[in-house]
């Protein structure tokens, strides 16, 4: 059994396998093609080779077969940035087994969502989360999918099994196994979402592995390439922009970091001779303030990428300066397209734009307000279809027909123009979503919940401007009655107690009588989004006058 997706027409993927963007390999080629004496992952104090990633990948895919695990079946995966993270993705590419790989900062709320979707037979998370210390959490969603049976932690456990056992354990026993068919779903991105329920993309072998491979060129990955992997390892920037698998596609080294934090980024980077990292621009700008201070050499770092979220001009004119390296902007997105500035771009091109598709047979498609194609400069929203991006998302069919137009094409809310040489700079968003730092929350997830709070009649989350994340979120409140009582920090325990991941949290909280709404009579958030900045402005010159 193969796992449904909406598949490109036979005409469009003829074109892609003509022009051999589509090669019909499977992922897992990735490893098992690389040179396996060099080192693939640093993490902590061990380094493991090719080898070591195949080796280790195939004791677990037997397990796994043993379990009676079999292609088209789906896994629910949670893991920190750590060298297992990999391990556990190439196993089960050797059964096709499809995961979705969960944020480690993802709670209770996403994982039973994306559990509910997939229905997956077994999940596979860490012991550093809290939700995975007992069994109760695997219990609950085991109660929701009656498809899940296994579980398998990546650390201790007393209620589960755990892969330091399963490697330990000898088995003699033969994978016969094989990977899903590279044009079918490989695994599923997790979509920044606009929706209520977060949306799951299903990516294919065939257009991943295009992805991974035409950006190792565009970014000129080699062998000698040392990557750090400082962002949540599971999103698609450090998988794939070209992250950790365009990394394992030259036969290059990912250096994991545990976090973005920078004083643990510049020790890694001296240590381990990091010539690459991706980062958002919230931790670019704390590496910048940090590093004229910091003592570790940066010296082998030659290219700082940079996307997610938007880079302001200022901040992107300082990384030759302080940083020392080349600067790349990328704008992706784990539905599909990603846009490169290339290292041979002027420096005004690569600090004022967001860069230009990966390849001839990205089609773009800028859409002004009047419906129409806009001109050069003219303001418009991104649509885009090709090669690598989705016709549809996994089992939505009423939000796929609002996203994705007649021809094919995704349309990503993102607001951008195009300059004479086809490079986009990212203006604004027309999509229900708050961009904290790269981090993106969906406004109508959080309004549901909070709707669901006895006391609270109405609710709108907008974005509110902010200078070192670029926007944080504001949640506007119309409580039931007047005197409520309700504080921001109860509201706060309140979504916390429900297991919504943190960064969702919002960061301010206004309570208000009424929500301004549109002529259509929806709450009109163009406004609301005033109201927080005036008071923002208020605070800010008051601050200054006391
Ligand atoms: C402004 N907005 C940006 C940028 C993404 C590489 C890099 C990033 C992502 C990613 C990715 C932006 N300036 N430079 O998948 O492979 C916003 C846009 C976009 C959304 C996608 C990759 N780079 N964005 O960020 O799926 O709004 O992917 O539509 O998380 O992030 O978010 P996501």
């Amino acid at each position: 059994m193969s796992i449904a997706f909406t598949p490109w027409p036979e005409s469009f993927a003829k074109k892609y396998r003509e022009k051999g963007y589509w090669t019909d390999r499977p992922l897992l080629d990735l490893i098992d093609n690389a040179p396996q004496e060099n080192v693939a992952v640093i993490c902590g104090e061990r380094s493991l080779s090719y080898q070591d990633l195949c080796s280790q990948s195939r004791r677990l895919a037997v397990y796994f077969q043993g379990l009676g695990l079999r292609t088209g079946d789906t896994a629910l995966v949670q893991l920190p940035n750590i060298a297992e993270f990999y391990v556990v993705f190439f196993a089960l590419m050797r059964l096709g087994v499809a995961p979705v790989n969960a944020l480690f900062s993802h709670n209770k709320i996403e994982l039973t969502a994306y559990a509910s979707q997939i229905e997956p037979k077994i999940i596979i998370a860490s012991d550093e989360h809290v939700l995975f210390h007992d069994g109760a959490f695997f219990n609950t969603l085991r109660a929701l999918s009656k498809e899940l049976q296994h579980a398998l932690i990546i650390g201790k456990s007393e209620w589960a099994e755990t892969l330091e056992n399963v490697l330990a354990s000898s088995t003699s026993t033969l994978l016969t196994a094989v990977p899903s068919k590279a044009d079918e779903v490989a695994f599923f991105q997790l979509s920044g979402g606009s929706t209520g329920t977060p949306k799951l993309i299903p990516r294919t072998h065939n257009d991943y592995f295009f992805s991974v491979r035409r950006s190792t060129e565009i970014c000129h990955f080699t062998a000698t390439t040392q990557y750090l992997c400082a962002l949540p390892c599971a999103h698609n920037f450090p998988l794939s922009s070209p992250g950790a698998f365009g990394v394992f596609h030259v036969g290059g080294c990912v250096v994991m970091s545990p976090s973005p934090d920078a004083n643990t980024c510049f020790e890694l980077i001296e240590r381990h001779q990091v010539t690459v990292a991706a980062l958002v621009p919230p931790a670019l700008a704390l590496w910048l303030q940090a590093a004229p201070s910091n003592n570790a050499s940066l010296s082998s770092l030659q290219l700082m990428q940079v996307g997610g979220a938007k880079l302001s001009e200022s901040l992107a004119r300082q990384v030759p300066e302080i940083l020392g390296c080349q600067l790349q902007q990328i704008l992706g997105m784990a539905e599909g397209l990603v846009n490169y500035t290339r290292l041979d771009d002027d420096l005004e091109t690569i600090v004022t734009t967001q860069g230009r598709p990966m390849c001839s047979l990205d089609e773009v498609r800028i859409i002004n307000e009047a419906g129409e194609e806009a001109s050069v400069g003219e303001v418009g929203e991104l649509a885009t279809r090709g090669p690598y991006t989705i016709r549809g998302y996994y089992k939505s069919p009423e939000h796929n027909a609002k996203v994705f137009d007649e021809e094919g094409f995704y349309h990503s809310g993102d607001l951008v123009c195009r300059n004479d040489k086809g490079y986009l700079t990212v203006v604004g968003r027309d999509k229900d979503q708050i961009n904290r730092g790269g981090e993106k929350i969906a406004a109508e997830e959080i309004e549901n919940l909070l709707l669901r709070h006895e006391q609270i009649m109405h609710s709108a989350l907008v974005s509110m401007p902010d200078s070192m994340m670029g926007e944080k979120s504001c949640a506007f409140i119309v409580p039931k009655i007047a005197s409520h009582g309700m504080k921001s920090l109860s509201l706060r325990k309140y979504l916390r107690g429900l297991g919504v991941a943190d960064y969702k949290v919002p960061d301010r909280f206004e309570f208000i009588d009424s929500l301004p709404l549109t002529p259509v009579g929806k709450p009109n958030k163009v406004a609301l989004r005033e109201v927080i900045r005036q008071r923002l402005q208020l605070t800010s010159q008051l601050d200054k006058t006391l």
